[in-house]
């Protein structure tokens, strides 16, 4: 098409609109206010990209509960150590927002418990005389045990787990009372949902936290993703980003960054149903190509 015209052709501009959607190329210039919001909407979802990452320095975390964590020399790792009650370590701050990414590993051979994660805790929520608590438990048990299976599940916790101690009857371990189990993973194609964690092995992790959703990766697989309008509708509560361990030694985790994520693009009205239009013309214009 002549790329200059001011005049509108429909058919032509709607096939050729589909392919520019197909390539993420923008080049039509037609006089069409309509559909040149649409091109440049697509555009913007295109151009959309994730703030750089940087480094976590881990040297103004903070420790609660039970065990002990070992801040290493660079401020970029940290390990666990005790068979030891829930306790947790971390940063402090409101984190919803932002990713979290780094390495977990559990560099022993010895037991088959909990590492994990916590999203939206507040100082305190453990062991620290704190009412009302709210944040989410992802813990991740290497083997199955009095009651409850391996694998990495992700519940609510409401009250203070740390009374339980390290008893297998606790709410942390059987994942009731004050801690609502909410799904193990749940991801078309998740690994972990009732699968541990294998000795003194090394994965990757993602933590994505919003007040209405959660994204848990492993080894770059998404195995955890919740909405907060399926469990009641109330957003998930903002607090901090920390690593977990119950009853488990040697957790480590490494190579931690932090990035901003991409505020949700606004979708036009009506969007949703221009695209799929636009589609079927398009797919209908290929059929009439090669029919
Ligand atoms: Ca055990
Ligand atoms: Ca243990």
């Amino acid at each position: 098409m002549d790329r200059k015209s001011p005049s509108f052709r429909p058919c032509l501009c709607m096939r050729e609109i589909f392919l520019l959607i197909s390539d993420s190329y923008f080049y039509w210039e037609d006089s069409n206010l309509t559909f040149k919001i649409i091109a440049t909407s697509m555009v913007a979802s295109v151009v959309a990209l994730p703030a750089l990452a940087a480094p976590v320095d881990l040297s103004s975390w903070l420790q609660d509960g039970g065990g002990g964590w070992n801040l290493e020399s660079d401020n970029n790792g940290v390990k666990q150590f005790g068979n030891s009650p829930p306790g947790v370590f971390h940063n402090n701050e409101n984190s919803q927002g932002q990713s979290l990414s780094g390495s977990i590993e559990v560099q022993s051979a010895s037991d088959n418990d909990f590492v994990g994660f916590v999203l939206g805790y507040n100082e305190g929520d453990i062991g620290g005389g704190n009412v009302g608590q709210d944040y989410l438990l992802i813990d991740w048990k290497q083997g199955t045990q009095a009651g409850w299976d391996a694998g990495l599940a992700i519940s609510r916790v409401t009250g203070d787990i740390a009374t339980g101690g390290t008893n297998t009857g606790s709410s942390a371990w059987q994942h009731n009372g004050v801690v609502e189990f909410l799904t193990r993973s749940n991801a078309t194609g998740s690994n972990f949902g009732n699968t541990g964690w294998a000795n003194n092995t090394e994965y990757t992790f993602d933590l994505e936290f919003t007040s209405s959703n959660v994204k848990v990766f492993v080894n770059d697989n998404l195995e955890i993703d919740i909405d907060a309008s399926d469990y009641g509708g109330d957003p998930f509560a903002d607090g901090s980003f920390g690593f977990y361990a119950f009853s488990q030694t040697g957790g480590r985790y490494a190579g931690l960054e932090e990035a901003d994520l991409p505020p949700p693009i606004p979708v036009p009205a009506g969007f949703p149903l221009a695209l799929s239009a636009l589609a079927t013309l398009g797919w209908l214009a290929r059929r009439r190509r090669v029919n």
